[in-house]
């Protein structure tokens, strides 16, 4: 049993002062430390630095890790020259990205706070990754394919990876996944089979969703430089599937929707009638030039993720929400603050399933302590110091264990 002692803790009902948390591989009280020593007078007592405060740790829903090696190759600004760049250049991207690069950016999410992401994953190359990592991981396996010609051939593959993630160790805390790639690239009865498979096995599932301004004019009228770009590489020049079509698909499976952006107020209320929720990539939609979502007018859940390095320049969660905080400027910045950290934790673990993401019993021990530079004058007040002054967090706890990001004190099972 261990007993971490801090200034502060976020917990369901709010910062709390001056109380500790006892734990072993679960949490088991939030308490005073003098009432948590009657109950674990063996437990080892763990005191944080002054001014911190004990957060579960991070989660960050989206992320494709395979395109770590992207720093240049790819072009920002507006999405169609980027999915051309991404064509044009992912088979390098692939070759040079290998399991040290992986890890290393894994380390860097580890050093951000970040204790469980969801791996969207193309090709399946970072599983051995995801399984060294001390983090949990959902795994998202993507399907992708709009032409029917070749829908076997990509489901058999899609299936055999899908196999693959299921195939882990439990130690390796990997929960199997499905992502569906978006509406654009992917044929109505591939995506009828998964969503499927998805619900008879329970397998957490997203997809990309009204990202671009392109993908929306393609989708309601075929036209468009989405129409260039299947003419240029795929021959063909009408749409598979229509905005309806493929939401009403995941009408009875919640579903965790990536970007929206570009989504009406009904189809907003459509998704939240129907249980789903949205993954937020602020950083991404700026550097993709495809937009603001409108957070303050969501009635759904919504996590808050970097997306990869194919359209980001870190996967800190603290420099994705510091971007947050700047993108929605006409937010109260408290509020907005409150929002972030609730979004990143409870919710994020809500929405992938996981039993983390709160402080308080029976939760795994996930814990990320962050240390403030001073004292903050009020409990309102933390969210936002926390956020602006987080570069890295100073300690990071997995199922108990204290982990560090080079892996040599105690490591991933
Ligand atoms: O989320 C961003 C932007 N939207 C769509 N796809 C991706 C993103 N980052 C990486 N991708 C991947 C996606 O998983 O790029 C490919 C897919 O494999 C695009 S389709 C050729
Ligand atoms: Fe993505």
């Amino acid at each position: 049993m261990k007993i971490l002692v801090a200034d502060y803790i976020y917990t369901p009902n709010g910062y709390v002062e001056y109380q500790a948390v006892a734990f072993d591989k679960q949490i088991k009280a939030v308490d005073s430390l003098e009432n948590l020593l009657q109950t674990y007078p063996e437990a080892q007592i763990i005191r944080t630095e002054p001014h911190s405060v004990i957060y579960p740790g991070f989660i960050n829903t989206h992320v494709h890790l395979e395109f770590s090696a992207n720093k240049t190759s790819l072009k920002y600004g507006s999405f169609m020259p980027w999915l051309d760049s991404v064509i044009a250049n992912r088979d390098e991207l692939m070759q040079v990205c290998d399991n040290k690069m992986m890890m290393q950016e894994c380390d860097a999410m580890l050093r951000s706070g970040i204790t469980s992401f969801g791996a969207i994953s193309s090709f399946g190359a970072e599983l051995e990754v995801c399984q060294q990592t001390p983090q949990r991981v959902v795994f998202f396996n993507e399907l992708i394919g709009s032409n029917a010609q070749y829908a076997d051939i990509l489901y058999g593959d899609f299936l055999e990876r899908l196999n693959a993630s299921q195939s882990c160790n439990p130690d390796q805390r990997i929960t199997p996944a499905i992502a569906i790639h978006s509406p654009y690239s992917v044929h109505p009865v591939l995506l009828q089979k998964a969503v499927t498979l998805a619900k008879q096995n329970k397998l957490p599932l997203s997809a990309h969703f009204l990202e671009s301004q392109a993908e929306r004019e393609w989708l309601e009228s075929g036209s468009g430089e989405l129409k260039t770009f299947f003419e240029k590489y795929f021959n063909t020049s009408t749409p598979v599937t229509n905005i309806e079509e493929f939401m009403v698909a995941f009408d009875t499976y919640p579903t965790h929707f990536t970007h929206c952006v570009q989504a009406t107020k009904a189809e907003l209320k459509h998704l939240s009638d129907k249980g789903h929720s949205i993954a937020h990539c602020p950083r991404s939609n700026r550097y993709l030039g495809c937009g603001r979502l409108k957070i303050e007018e969501l009635d759904l859940p919504f996590s808050v993720a970097t997306d990869g390095l194919s359209s980001n320049d870190s996967l800190s969660i603290f420099d994705e929400l510091r971007a947050a905080l700047m993108l929605h400027n006409d937010i109260p910045i408290q509020t907005l603050a409150g929002q972030l950290i609730k979004a990143t934790t409870a919710d994020a673990a809500d929405i992938l399933g996981l039993n983390c993401g709160k402080i308080e019993a029976d939760k795994w021990a996930d814990l990320a302590v962050i240390t403030l530079p001073d004292m903050p004058q009020t409990k309102e007040e933390i969210a936002l110091w926390s956020i602006i002054h987080t570069k890295e967090v100073s300690e990071v706890y997995i199922e108990g264990i204290k982990v560090t990001p080079s892996f040599n004190e105690e490591e991933k099972v």
